[in-house]
């Protein structure tokens, strides 16, 4: 077997839930108090991993997190029922979901001691994010333990953000080929917080080994951050030679654009005008967090969200694009409506690892039968239905709990993940 492109989607959790936890996530803040469907958005997640299991993707998953998160409240001197309402809520959010906020991955072929990097996130900006890394630590450790192939590295430390892939783009002619790759910070975003610091991107660069020549570090406008992309995974994708982007993702677009080519001849960049698609539609529609996949015939496809396929302008402009002569030459719209209710696309939903899948923990990677057996277990203890004033219900937390449990055991992880 050879290095492919695995996209590791974060499964849905049983105590998703709709609290209006992140300032400067538009979506978050617009459903706050609304009604959650954790059963439904779990099987969307899961119809969404079919879909991209059936276009001849690679596939892993990492697991939702122990909820309510009792060791954080416990390190607060409180717990899950003499809590304040907004922090039962933090450690009670399945925001693990969104796995491109898990980790930064360099695959092998760009770092010097040929081994692929990951960084878990540390989150640090948003309190109910803030603690979701020592879990998803636990769980790299466990599908990436082979250490010939994999170098897991710890948080970097506060108060530097680090938020992960979604703010991490690598261009490269083929997947198993050197790249280059591209750290986007921000530094300031109007009324709303830049979550990814220059420090920490440059500390994930150097504990990566990445080579300095093919390392970009770019600033993300203001003007991005301001209109609602609290990471860069909302405005740009990346994928091998191809930059799908907005014009208005970066603070100066030409220097990275020139950057980019120097280093990468070969690349394509696709920049959609604001002219054609406004700062504001872009969000809305969520056309950037797509997945900018290379399907098996060689072609490249955006796995996009209905949100997208439902404002009729955006929806011509992009079929438009795929009938033109560009590099991106098929859509593929998925139903992922309860996630994107709290600002995450189908983008935001997996991380992307370029590795050999021999090297990887199976128990992380899936295939068809095995979504059927995850399917069931939703449909049989995933909550139908949570109001944020159920977040206290002691038979809610029980049933929560008891997902979960059935879950990791089904996957043969109790042994290692329990905590
Ligand atoms: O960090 N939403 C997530 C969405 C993350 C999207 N990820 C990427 N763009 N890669 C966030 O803002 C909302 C939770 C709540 O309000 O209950 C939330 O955390």
């Amino acid at each position: 077997m050879t290095a492919r492109e695995i996209n590791f989607d974060g499964l849905i959790g049983p105590s998703h839930n709709y609290a209006g936890l992140s300032l400067g996530n538009l979506a978050s803040a617009r459903n706050a108090g609304a009604i959650s469907n954790p059963r439904a958005a779990a099987l969307q997640g899961i119809e969404k991993m079919r879909s991209n299991l059936r276009l001849g993707l690679a596939q892993g998953l990492f697991l939702p997190q122990w909820r309510p998160d009792g060791t954080w409240l416990a390190a607060l001197g409180t717990d899950v029922g003499n809590a304040e309402a907004h922090i039962r809520a933090a450690a009670m959010s399945a925001s693990s979901m969104w796995a491109a906020n898990a980790a930064t991955v360099s695959p092998a072929p760009d770092t010097a001691d040929r081994r692929t990097h990951l960084t878990v996130a540390n989150l640090v900006t948003m309190a109910h994010r803030s603690h979701e890394w020592p879990q998803t630590l636990a769980q790299l450790r466990l599908a990436f333990s082979d250490r010939t192939a994999f170098a897991v590295h710890g948080p970097i430390p506060a108060p530097f953000g680090d938020e992960g892939a979604a703010n991490h783009m690598r261009l490269c002619d083929h997947h198993g080929e050197a790249g280059v790759e591209v750290f986007v910070y921000g530094q300031s975003g109007g009324p709303f917080p830049a979550r990814q610091h220059v420090e920490a991107s440059k500390a994930v660069a150097r504990l990566h080994r990445l080579d300095p020549d093919r390392t970009l570090f770019v600033m993300q406008s203001e003007e991005a951050i301001a209109a609602g992309a609290f990471h860069n995974d909302v405005v740009a994708v990346a994928n091998e030679r191809v930059l799908f982007t907005h014009e208005q993702a970066f603070a100066d677009k030409e220097r990275f654009y020139a950057d980019l080519r120097a280093r990468l001849p070969s690349v394509e960049i696709v920049e959609v005008p604001a002219s054609a698609i406004s700062l504001s539609d872009a969000i809305r529609s969520y056309i950037f967090n797509a997945q900018l996949v290379t399907l098996p015939d060689g072609i490249m496809a955006l796995v996009l969200p209905t949100e997208a396929r439902d404002m009729p302008d955006i929806w011509s402009w992009l079929e438009k694009m795929v009938a033109g002569n560009g590099p991106i030459r098929k859509l593929v719209p998925v139903d992922v409506r309860q996630s994107m209710a709290n600002g995450g696309g189908p983008a935001c939903l997996r991380l992307r690892v370029v590795a050999d899948p021999a090297n990887i923990d199976p128990r992380f990677l899936v295939d068809e039968a095995k979504l059927d057996g995850i399917a069931d277990i939703v449909r049989n203890y995933w909550p139908e239905a949570i109001a944020p004033d159920d977040l206290a219900d002691t038979r809610l937390i029980a049933r929560i709990e008891q997902s979960w449990l059935t879950l990791v055991d089904h996957l043969q992880l109790s042994g290692d993940l329990i905590p």
